[in-house]
């Protein structure tokens, strides 16, 4: 194809002459039409993935690559005195999803493409999707981020369908997003949405009428639970989800020839995490509605849906009191009752009812007895689910049980987002890394090549000044390109501990004011959003930027240490920072991260991890072995073993350890109160002192330890960049294709 005659055609006039826009909407078109070219047949079975989050990310780059004509268009721009950065800087990132486990399934679905398998994303088309973070005051604030434009990746279908409530109907409108495989088959995302919904009806306090179905449906993904109304608004947006899902698979499988009672050969379903769960009842109750019997529906649903679960923490379980249900969806709540009694006539075990005494409604056990698998997300995490959360269920059904540990998509997270870095390992080890990931152990040989490992470290340099570059356009943050980037990005959570780092730094500080200086400057870097109504996490926000502005307008300590946190961490700034990485937090208290796929990146990347033994660092541990990553912190078993004798007491470890309670200390010091909100900087501090529920000080000294060993043996040059080769090399193990052609050998069963 000629790039350029087909560009300028679109533009009807030469690319240099035309705008960035305009060169950005051709763009979008073209790669639209190459990706329709690509459409084929489905095959008689297909697997849906049903999720309440798609993170794709822009798709402009990521399409070309996949279509093959990213490097044409790269290098007509520059003919025409263009980059393909300036251009891609005219895309809007969707705000269709939250943290990893809607970035996993963006990845997923890249995957399912690539590998050439008949597949669909179905999700909802979130007009305001998730937030827009902006730092005001040295706090969070949050607005809206619409980010639907007149043209875009989105086509609307003629496929509606109307979805009835307690209280309403609504018709619902599909909107389609080509999925492009690498080299292979287009597959599509199916977004639902309503044509009601009114983004007018948000006000400047970005308040709004919560009980408004029919124009608040799809604004938000994850709408304030914090009260009743918006807690119904959550299952509003799931059974909408879910019955159009439903509608959907039914209608593509009766036109493939499914007479229903054979659903499981036509469609594989798989649940991601609880929201979609109440796509199991519906089905049930429109293959009645079809004829069928309530036994017959319930043996074909448990034939055709499959479970994921992503987390153990408990509150993340979702619990719906059975009178929201009947309220929201009264039709589902006979069958539901039937599925619980079901369960309560064969098992005498209170804990695994679906409907529990107080009346409410286990989301994750009507997947569990209803579906036909249960995957946890990395080798420790589906042990934890076996052998301790989920150990009830996995006495009745171990048959059920296996594990998928997480994949990211090679194509985004080393092509793209790293060209220097994957244009160097094609010119050393050929290109069949980008088909067969695995391929990448060959850059072994290269441990000890010195010319090779240069080259490492100088991609890595080259790497921070684009990033330098870019937020101090973006966000006017200078970085310093000669420091150490120890960077944790991933969401706010007490659980991921971005406050143990945050101690590090008040003790790096207190020690180079101290006049102990370290040898290399570091710039410890933190993206994250914390969830509007999580106070806590919110504070935590607010003392990492205090700190900035105290640690770099200290001329004492700024040439030394750095501290930034940059605002509005998605998937477009994740792509700038990570080939720009170091060190890559990962610190999770041990058994709280499923997986994480943050430290996959990083590792992709030739960043060396600083991590617990916990979720899928303990594969990355065993793939570099023990010189390759810094592992520090109580083990799982431990942490379960504290919770389970409720024997942590956080003010032991402050009073017993001074270098702790001096960093503890500071976060109510004048010099921060001076800077920030007193009353959050007390309330973080009491947390931590009285409650500490995620064990922070527990890991503190080993903590320091591990860093500074790391930032130790980063001076040695050479040494580090070994490391960096080493999981550069052992990552080929955590692409998606891996991941999904293991879900598709154990789960699936697709043929191609
Ligand atoms: C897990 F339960 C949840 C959730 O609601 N959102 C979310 O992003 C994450 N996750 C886990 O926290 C990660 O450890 C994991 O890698 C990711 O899901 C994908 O499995």
């Amino acid at each position: 194809m000629k790039v350029k005659q087909e560009l300028e055609k679109l533009l009807g006039k030469e690319i240099a002459q035309s705008s960035n826009e305009e060169v950005y909407y051709a763009l979008l078109n073209l790669t639209k039409q190459l990706a329709d070219d690509r459409r084929m047949e489905e095959t008689k079975k297909k697997i849906y993935y049903v999720s309440a989050e798609f993170l794709i990310g822009k798709l402009l780059s990521n399409n070309m690559i996949n279509l093959g004509i990213y490097e044409d268009v790269k290098k007509v721009l520059a003919e025409s005195g263009k980059t393909l950065a300036e251009i891609e800087e005219i895309e809007v990132e969707p705000s269709l999803g939250n943290g990893g486990l809607g970035r996993l399934a963006a990845c997923f679905l890249d995957s399912i493409a690539t590998l050439g398998l008949s597949g669909a994303g179905i999700g909802l088309n979130y007009h305001l999707g998730l937030f827009k973070q902006v730092f005001e005051d040295r706090m969070q604030k949050e607005q809206i981020n619409p980010w639907i434009k007149d043209q875009s990746w989105l086509r609307k279908t003629d496929v509606t369908y109307p979805v009835t409530f307690g209280k309403c109907t609504v018709q619902s409108r599909l909107y389609e997003i080509d999925v492009t495989g690498y080299n292979n088959r287009t597959n599509k995302l199916c977004l639902f949405d309503v044509e009601t919904v009114d983004e007018s009806i948000v006000d400047a306090n970005h308040q709004f009428d919560k009980t408004d179905i029919e124009k608040n449906l799809t604004l938000f993904l994850y709408p304030d639970d914090s009260d009743e109304d918006g807690r119904k608004l959550r299952i509003y947006q799931q059974y909408f989800m879910v019955s159009n899902a439903a509608r959907l698979i039914i209608d593509e499988c009766k036109a493939k020839g499914s007479k229903l009672y054979d659903l499981f050969d036509y469609a594989v379903i798989q649940i991601n995490d609880t929201h979609p769960t109440m796509i199991i009842p519906e089905l049930i109750r429109l293959l009645v509605a079809e004829g069928m019997n309530m036994d017959a529906a319930i043996y074909v649903v448990s034939k055709t849906c499959a479970y994921t679960n992503h987390t153990i923490l408990a509150e993340a379980l979702e619990k719906w009191p059975r009178h929201y249900l009947a309220e929201v969806v009264p039709q589902l709540v006979p069958i539901i009752e039937i599925l619980d009694d079901k369960v309560r006539r064969r098992f005498s075990d209170e804990s695994v009812a679906i409907i529990d005494r107080n009346d409410l409604v286990h989301m994750a056990h009507i997947d569990i007895h209803y579906g036909f698998s249960v995957n946890g997300v990395a080798y420790l995490h589906t042990e934890i689910l076996k052998n301790s959360e989920l150990n009830n269920f996995y006495k009745i059904y171990p048959e059920k049980f296996n594990n998928k540990t997480n994949g990211i998509t090679f194509r985004r997270w080393l092509l793209y987002c790293n060209e220097l870095l994957s244009d160097t390992i094609t010119e050393w080890i050929g290109d069949g890394y980008k088909k067969d990931a695995m391929e990448l152990e060959k850059l072994l040989a290269f441990v000890d090549d010195d010319d090779k490992l240069e080259k490492l470290l100088e991609i890595k340099h080259q790497n921070k000044l684009r990033a330098k570059e870019y937020f101090k356009e973006t966000q006017g943050i200078e970085l310093n390109e000669n420091s150490i980037f120890d960077i944790q990005v991933k969401r706010l959570h007490e659980y991921k501990r971005q406050q143990l780092n945050v101690l590090y730094v008040i003790h790096k500080y207190l020690e180079i004011k101290a006049g102990k200086l370290p040898t290399t400057p570091v710039t410890v870097i933190f993206g994250a959003k914390a969830a509007p109504a999580y106070t806590i996490a919110k504070d935590i926000i607010h003392l990492i930027l205090c700190l900035q502005e105290l640690i770099n307008n200290d001329p004492e300590v700024s040439p030394y240490l750095n501290v930034v946190m940059v605002e509005n961490y998605n998937v477009t700034l994740a792509e700038k920072l990570i080939p720009a990485c170091d060190i890559s937090e990962q610190i999770s208290l041990a058994s709280k991260e499923a997986s994480g796929t943050g430290n996959m990146k990083f590792m992709l990347n030739g960043a060396v991890t600083l991590g617990t033994e916990d979720g899928a660092n303990v594969e990355i541990h065993q793939l570099v072995g023990d010189d390759n990553i810094y592992i520090f912190g109580e083990s799982s078993d431990s942490v379960i073993e504290h919770y389970a004798k409720a024997d942590y007491v956080s003010r032991t470890y402050y009073e017993n350890n001074p270098v702790l309670k001096e960093a503890v200390d500071f976060i109510i010091s004048d010099a921060v109160i001076a800077l920030g909100n007193a009353e959050m900087l007390h309330r973080l501090y009491n947390e931590l002192l009285n409650k500490d529920w995620f064990m922070t000080f527990i890991d503190f000294d080993s903590y320091v330890d591990a860093k500074e060993r790391a930032y130790k043996e980063y001076e040695d040059r050479k040494a580090w960049a070994q490391k960096m080769m080493v999981n550069i090399a052992k990552a080929g193990f955590f692409s998606s294709d891996r991941t999904i052609a293991e879900y598709n050998n154990d789960i699936w069963k697709i043929i191609k």
